[in-house]
């Protein structure tokens, strides 16, 4: 299922009740986000990202408005361009309409994101905004923040709202994606590296993104450094494992992650290697030996993580993540499960890429 688009004459009503400068030109759907419903809005005199937020995955509205105002006024002020929230016309940070909830950001001009790359130039920068985005935040007070999503990362919790999912099969699918739920059982041993390292203290927790995907940063279109990081819904305690797994889930392929044709998508080394450099060169200085050790493993249980949620989305009916076609999660779940197989093969090597980058940073020394 789709997220509906509104009848242009609603989100004509909701613009309008917006701080905006100038008069509306055309509202249009943008972007490739998964969650909220996201439009374009052009006016004589500016542009504006208008959203729907997702109210079934975010319920507490005010507390994840909160969390934004306090992490992009924490980020403005260390000189960092991040989102800007446009107020509505009564001076509220967003607007509720009976059961909706909608918020403006002023359009980040001059900038592109990318679905994928395969230069890994850009992918090593990529890995340098969200390692610089984790260490700017270690200065941010954790305390003020509101958990948006409970249990995001913790991967056995995702694996028992997967076996929920398949026992319930509300559509019957289950028994056409048998050989895939056997593929996420087949890995249950293994879901609590990352949560029992958190429990034991050999990872500690910090303020992280947790939704890492390269399209949530915003590159400049002229110089192709990252500008600003975006879709901070899911800034909460987390771990540094979950970003940098996140993020090579979804980078460090040479497919799309909804690419049907499986023999374009491969896991890639380079990628990996490159995006480790950057990452580790600005938040790899305050990782413990357990986070390092645990960083190939990130990558590889994140994709599981990810994969399992778009089989059990699937076998639910499509309720969580937004889809263009009705196999669109199992398309997304075989992705993942493709590039897990060649993560386990690749390991060994993930491993030395990891030694080798830690080792160049050590002599290099760390720009702050
Ligand atoms: P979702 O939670 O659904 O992923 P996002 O907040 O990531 O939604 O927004 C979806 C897309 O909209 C982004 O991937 C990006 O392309 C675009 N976008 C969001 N905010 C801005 C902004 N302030 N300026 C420019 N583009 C933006
Ligand atoms: C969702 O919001 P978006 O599209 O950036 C999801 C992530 C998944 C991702 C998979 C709040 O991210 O957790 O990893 O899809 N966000 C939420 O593409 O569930
Ligand atoms: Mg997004």
């Amino acid at each position: 299922m789709g997220r509906q688009s509104e009848p242009e004459t609603d989100l004509l009503r909701v613009a309008g009740q917006f701080a905006l400068d100038g008069d509306v030109i055309s509202i249009t759907p943008y972007g490739d986000g998964h969650i909220n419903v996201t439009y374009l809005v052009v006016t004589d005199r500016a542009r504006y990202i208008l959203q729907k937020m997702n109210t079934m995955v975010f319920p507490d509205t005010a507390n994840l408005m909160r969390n934004i105002e306090l992490v992009t006024a924490f980020l403005r002020d260390e000189g960092q361009e991040t989102l800007e929230l446009v107020p509505t016309e009564t001076g509220a940070g967003y607007l509720v309409d009976g059961d909706d909830a909608y918020r403006v950001y002023r359009f980040i001009e001059g900038t592109v994101s990318y679905n994928l790359v395969d230069d890994p130039r850009i992918f090593e920068r990529a890995g340098s905004a969200f390692g610089a985005f984790q260490r700017r935040l270690a200065r941010f007070d954790a305390a003020q923040l509101t958990e948006t999503i409970a249990h995001f990362h913790d991967t056995p919790h995702r694996y028992a709202d997967f076996r929920t999912a398949v026992a319930a099969d509300p559509l019957g699918r289950g028994a056409d994606v048998r050989e895939e739920i056997e593929f996420f059982d087949a890995h249950a041993g293994e879901y609590a590296q990352i949560m029992e390292s958190l429990s034991n203290g050999t990872v500690p927790l910090r303020v992280t993104h947790n939704d890492t995907k390269l399209n949530n940063i915003l590159m400049d279109a002229q110089t192709g450094e990252p500008r600003a990081i975006i879709d901070l819904d899911t800034v909460m305690p987390g771990s540094m494992l979950f970003d940098f797994g996140d993020s090579i889930r979804f980078g460090a392929s040479t497919g799309l992650e909804d690419e049907p044709n499986l023999d374009k998508v491969h896991f890639s080394l380079p990628l990996f290697r490159a995006y480790a450099t950057g990452f580790l060169r600005e938040a790899g200085e305050s990782a413990t030996p357990r986070e390092i050790e645990l960083l190939p493993v990130a990558a590889k249980l994140m994709t599981l993580e990810c994969g399992m949620r778009f089989l059990g989305d699937y076998v639910l009916g499509d309720v969580y993540f937004a889809t263009k076609y009705p196999e669109h999660n199992l398309v997304r779940a075989h992705t993942q499960m493709q590039l897990v197989r060649e993560m386990e093969e690749q390991m060994p090597r993930m491993h030395a890429v990891i030694a080798d980058v830690m080792a160049s940073h050590d002599t290099g020394g760390h720009n702050e």
